[in-house]
């Protein structure tokens, strides 16, 4: 600061003084009038003294400098902070969801031990691996599958085996190795037409897959989506999909044949569609004649993805004999359908272990287009060792 006196013969001049001087900025310490001395001041009228003050130019840019470089660092130091504060935030969390893992292993075991002193079915010695198979086995694995699944687990030494976390992800991670990552349709607009066709037995839900993932792919990502149904065994199968497709404003092509098919593939890529769906008609795996049909319209789909719908309330049995019928006709992967009508998630291990098919929806209720997921390995698996939670 630096301060400079102006003098003048009013209040306001000398103000005005200041402010031609030393611009707006500077600050007025004192007013006061001076009474003018010596000789002739009698004759004379008094004068104002202004004092002001004021900050030379580099001080004034070096303060500012100053000024910003705090607020940055204010402002940096406040981005660490929440940087720091959300690193610990995660690491809590992670670790809350392995302590909470742990104790709910910790728990299942308790009460595993107390069934098997009951029943005796001992079938390894190590607890944990032996609540595994209890947990597998009552989901529906078949006890042959939850041994395989185990093989690696058990063959650990037994000091390690009292790691509980190192069995548990030793486990975790063979039964996700098995389901493979989801292979979903992508939600992106490609070059070509992509085609999809749902196949399956009669009543598992084909057609309203394609209307959940018709609703999806077009409400959600902006694609072009055509619909093609050759379910033309019922009249009521082809009303249903074009209740679907009216609701979305789609249209539905119906092919009564093969013939009819080649008629329509061309102007329906000329349409300029991302995706098309083909519904077809539930076939019985048993009935020859009927499931060479089918193959003879896979065959006019060019590069098609097959989807084989299978309901989880089918008993497992059936549903080898039928993934095991359609793959003589054709590769696909798997939707499953109608998790909400069961508990038990082992049947998707089982077909996934037994034929090696990737995974692509899990349907969860009847809902267009709200219940249906993408078949996560790591919500499968967590569902599947009865630890839950959510899929993170
Ligand atoms: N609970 C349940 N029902 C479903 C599911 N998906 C479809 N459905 C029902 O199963 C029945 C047959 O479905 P539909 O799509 O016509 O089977 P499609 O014959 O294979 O085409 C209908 O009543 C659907 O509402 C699901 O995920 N859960
Ligand atoms: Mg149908």
């Amino acid at each position: 600061m630096r301060i400079k006196k102006f003098e003048a013969r009013t209040e306001q001049e000398a103000i005005e003084k200041v402010k031609n001087e030393l611009g707006l900025d500077a600050l007025i310490l004192n007013i006061r009038k001076t009474k003018p001395r010596g000789l002739f001041s009698l004759f004379r009228k008094p004068m104002v003294e202004v004092t002001a003050a004021y900050e030379d130019k580099e001080a004034k840019q070096k303060r500012m400098e100053e000024q910003q470089a705090a607020a940055t660092k204010e402002v940096m130091e406040a981005k660490e902070a929440k940087l720091a504060q959300e690193r610990i935030h995660s690491l809590e969390k992670k670790l809350q969801t392995q302590e909470d893992l742990l104790a709910k292993l910790m728990s299942q075991l308790s009460i595993a031990e107390q069934m098997n002193q009951t029943y005796g079915l001992r079938k390894y010695d190590n607890r944990l691996i032996q609540l595994f198979y209890d947990t597998l086995v009552d989901q529906g694995v078949t006890p042959e599958i939850a041994e395989k699944v185990l093989e690696d687990a058990n063959s650990i030494d037994d000091e390690t085996k009292i790691d509980i976390e190192l069995v548990s992800k030793i486990v975790y991670n063979t039964i996700i190795r098995i389901l493979g990552p989801a292979q979903p349709i992508e939600p992106v607009k490609t070059k070509r037409t992509r085609f999809i066709v749902f196949m399956g037995p009669t009543g598992v839900g084909k057609t309203t897959t394609i209307a959940k993932i018709s609703s999806i792919l077009m409400l959600y990502h902006n694609l072009k989506v055509g619909l093609i149904t050759a379910d033309t065994y019922r009249i009521a199968a082809i009303e249903q999909l074009k209740t679907y497709a009216e609701i979305l404003g789609l249209d539905v092509d119906v092919i009564y044949n093969s013939q009819d098919l080649e008629n329509h593939l061309d102007p329906i890529i000329d349409e300029e569609n991302d995706v098309v769906l083909i519904d077809t008609a539930g076939r019985s795996h048993r009935n020859r004649e009927n499931f060479k049909e089918l193959g003879e319209l896979l065959a006019l789909v060019p590069d098609s993805t097959k989807l084989l719908c299978l309901s989880l309330t089918t008993k497992y049995e059936d549903l080898l004999s039928i993934a095991n019928a359609y793959s003589t006709l054709t590769d696909f992967m798997l939707v499953f359908t109608k998790l909400d009508e069961t508990l038990c998630l082992g049947s998707i291990l089982n077909i996934c272990y037994l034929t090696g098919k990737k995974l692509t929806y899990i349907t969860n209720g009847q809902n267009v287009p709200d219940d249906i997921e993408i078949a996560h390995p790591e919500t499968i698996t967590k569902a599947l060792l009865g630890i839950g939670g959510d899929a993170s």
